[in-house]
């Protein structure tokens, strides 16, 4: 397992787990659409982040997590562009939403690795505690406020509707 963020650890504290299983939908523009459980992400080479990112309202929090690298998971979906170009996978963006209806988008620039880089996953683990009833939670290891860490995700969408415009 490779280490993308090292910061100092932190004492583990319990995610509680609630209600059904959460599965993670992946559509959009992909030739793959997939239906994925928390225990599936382990299907792909494994990443730990020991992040630390600011909430407005409880301040600093650390955080270990571990999973796949979202850019493995989305490439293997299939995602409508021509891979051998950069400027055609420029135009896609990739949208998050929670099981609450917390959402947020990613540039597909964000996570390539010949643009942003950045090591951003969908957590299958917080705090070395399974999420595979909480839902997989997104790790986005660059931003300094936590906003983007969406957990419970319910769906993912690639989304290369700019390719087109206009
Ligand atoms: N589904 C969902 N995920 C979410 C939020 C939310 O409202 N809904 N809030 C975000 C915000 S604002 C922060 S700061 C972090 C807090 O993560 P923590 O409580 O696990 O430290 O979760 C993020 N993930
Ligand atoms: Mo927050």
């Amino acid at each position: 397992m490779r280490e993308v963020v090292a910061h100092e650890s932190v004492p583990p504290t319990v995610r509680t787990a609630a209600g059904p299983a959460t599965e993670l939908d992946l559509t959009g523009d992909v030739a793959h659409p997939a239906r994925l459980t928390v225990p599936d992400l382990h299907a792909w080479p494994q990443h730990a982040a020991q992040v630390a990112f600011e909430c407005n309202t409880s301040g600093s929090r650390q955080h270990r997590f571990t999973g796949p690298l979202l850019l493995d998971v989305l490439m293997d979906a299939g995602p409508a562009f021509d891979p051998a170009r950069r400027k055609d996978r420029l135009r896609f963006l990739v949208a998050v939403r929670g099981a609450d209806g917390h959402r947020a988008l990613l540039s597909w620039a964000e996570i390539d690795p010949d643009f942003g880089r950045a090591p951003v996953l969908p957590a299958a683990t917080f705090d070395d505690t399974p999420l595979d009833r909480a839902g997989a939670q997104l790790v986005v290891p660059q931003d300094r406020c936590g906003a983007r860490y969406i957990s419970g995700i319910e769906a993912i969408r690639v989304d290369g509707g700019y390719a087109a415009w206009p």
